[in-house]
């Protein structure tokens, strides 16, 4: 009897106001979009920003660009957008990237079904309804059978945890909240807090037209050469041509990169030979360097501590002040182990005069002032102080929406307890919720993930309208199963023993000081085989009804 009631209670999809809410209009959104409506699916995106992009619309600090190759990072769903769109540097720089998904967006005529400046507060499912009710910041809500989440992974920055932030009486910005209209720089005393990707490529750009930079460094990261350069029409017709080959290696790679770890352990060759690969690397573009090296250099100390004194003693060469340089030498982790900032010119901008490296272990932040910066040893003037400080990641963008699954259960709640997922897809009591790199889900060169994620998704939703079923919840023993593994192929990594935000560390965020495994760290190959099973099982663990 409370079988049949529940069974008469599902809310029809006609009366849906959507079959799919989308989060977000980034990379991941945008497609997710697009492959829904081939099924004829009536799909609304919801994305806080006022257009697309995702993190290519947040991140638009001087110097923003692409660490994977332009063609390797693209949509590859499309081989009219191959033909049509030429990419002009082998590592796109933001504007550029921001046009892409634009031009995109516009190709296919995604932005009709995109709400922006539409920030999501709350999402609550409804068991007896089978239905997530989606509430906007405004008040707005809208009721669908599936709420897919395509936040992204490094959404939600934050801050340090420092008095007197909002006394600064001169401009100041998050890397990614960076203003919209042009900010100018020159000659002016700018401050840039933090050294991560975002701090290293701001830095070494900022530098150039800055009256004084000072860039306050707690911890420096190994960081490498890009080797960028334009590429010309006749180079980009070559990769036009090239491209089935491109996305072919990008699927055999274990990180989905153009590069993959040589077949050779670090001790196998002679030094000559061990050296003279890692000059090729030092020398080569992108990733090779990381993703490329001998396969023992993220597994074995000894291996990983050889490379990092050879790229220590690069920094040594580049940096006129033996002080300065090993003060950009990392002493508490080694090379690859957290990721990898590539770099133009970013150790010669600490040659220049108007640069000055404050190391933050020696000398701490003790406030922000409404003149500037005060630390244990001195006061500083600025006009601009740029905050590179990172992001709550992999998490941070979905605690902050309140979430809320069965028995008035809050992800937020779950997650603090044990964060855990099936296939990094989905989260057992929140049926009918997906996510596209969501925690333990395949990262790497993320563009690759993101399209497996969401035709593996399509196909799900396909099947189940396919057997008229209205209830997908991964089962507990499904994501225990899952959560195992994803801590055994995460074993023996390096990269799982060291304080990062892969490691779900960020001091900047209460609660997130104890290292746990943010990430499925295993090869791309099996992740997608474990995926494809359960498709082909006919989603068992999906417990489908
Ligand atoms: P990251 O890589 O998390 O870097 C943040 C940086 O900010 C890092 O150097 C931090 O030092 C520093 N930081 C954070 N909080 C503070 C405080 N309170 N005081 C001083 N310094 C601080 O973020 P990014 O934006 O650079 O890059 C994120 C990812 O985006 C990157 O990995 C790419 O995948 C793209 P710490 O190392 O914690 O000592």
């Amino acid at each position: 009897m409370t079988q049949l009631i529940t069974e008469t209670q599902i809310i029809d999809d006609k009366d849906l106001d959507y079959d799919v809410i989308v989060i977000g209009a980034g990379i991941s959104g945008l497609y997710q979009l697009y492959k829904l409506r081939e099924l004829g699916l009536r799909v609304k995106v919801l994305e806080a920003g006022t257009g697309v992009g995702g993190t290519w619309y947040w991140n638009r600090y001087p110097g923003a660009r692409f660490d994977s190759e332009s063609y390797s990072y693209g949509y590859s769903f499309s081989d009219e957008l191959l033909k049509e769109w030429d990419w002009h540097e082998h590592f796109a720089s933001q504007p550029e990237i921001l046009k892409y998904l634009q031009y995109v967006s516009e190709k296919f005529d995604l932005e009709k079904d995109i709400q922006f400046s539409s920030r999501v507060k709350s999402t609550i499912f409804n068991d007896d309804q089978r239905i997530w009710t989606t509430t906007l910041e405004n008040g707005d809500f809208f009721i669908s059978r599936f709420l897919i989440s395509a936040v992204g992974i490094l959404s939600e920055p934050t801050l340090p945890k420092v008095d007197g932030i909002e006394s600064f009486k001169g401009r100041s910005f998050h890397t990614s909240r960076w203003p919209h209209e042009p900010i100018d720089l020159n000659d002016k005393k700018i401050a840039v807090i933090g050294t991560g990707a975002s701090g290293v490529q701001t830095i070494q750009e900022v530098c150039k037209v800055a009256g004084n930079l000072t860039v306050f460094q707690r911890r420096p990261n190994w960081c490498a050469p890009l080797h960028n350069g334009t590429i010309p029409k006749d180079e980009m017709e070559e990769i036009r041509s090239s491209y089935k080959n491109i996305f072919q290696r990008c699927w055999d790679t274990v990180g989905g990169f153009l590069h993959t770890m040589d077949s050779r352990g670090t001790f196998e060759v002679s030094e000559k030979e061990r050296e003279d690969f890692w000059e090729h690397l030092y020398q080569s573009r992108g990733f090779g360097i990381w993703q490329g090296n001998f396969k023992d250099m993220l597994i074995d100390p000894e291996a990983n501590k050889l490379m990092s004194e050879f790229v220590a003693n690069k920094i040594r060469s580049r940096v006129s002040n033996p002080k300065t340089a090993e003060k950009l030498i990392p002493k508490d982790h080694g090379f690859g182990t957290r990721r990898v900032p590539l770099e133009t010119h970013y150790f010669e901008s600490y040659n220049r005069d108007n640069v000055e490296l404050i190391d933050l272990t020696e000398t701490p932040i003790l406030s922000i002032t409404a003149d500037g910066l005060k630390t244990t040893d001195r006061e500083f003037e600025f006009d601009i102080i740029i905050y590179a400080t990172g992001f709550n990641a992999i998490t941070g963008s979905f605690d902050k929406i309140d979430i809320e699954g069965m028995n008035g259960l809050k992800l937020k709640n779950q997650w603090e307890k044990d964060l855990e997922t099936f296939l990094g897809l989905q989260v057992s009591n929140f049926p009918n919720m997906f996510m596209v790199l969501g925690p333990h889900a395949l990262l790497g060169n993320n563009p690759r993930s993101i399209e497996y994620n969401v035709e593996w998704i399509t196909e799900t939703i396909n099947y189940m309208r396919n057997n008229s079923y209205t209830r997908a919840e991964a089962t507990a023993e499904a994501v225990q199963t899952w959560a195992d593994y994803v801590a055994e192929q995460g074993e023996h990594l390096l990269s799982n023993k060291v304080d990062s935000w892969m490691t779900g560390i960020n001091t900047n965020v209460e609660g997130k000081n104890k290292r746990i495994l943010a990430r499925y760290s295993g090869t791309a190959q099996s992740y997608r085989k474990r995926c494809d099973e359960v498709a082909q099982s006919g989603y068992k663990e999906l417990n489908l009804s």
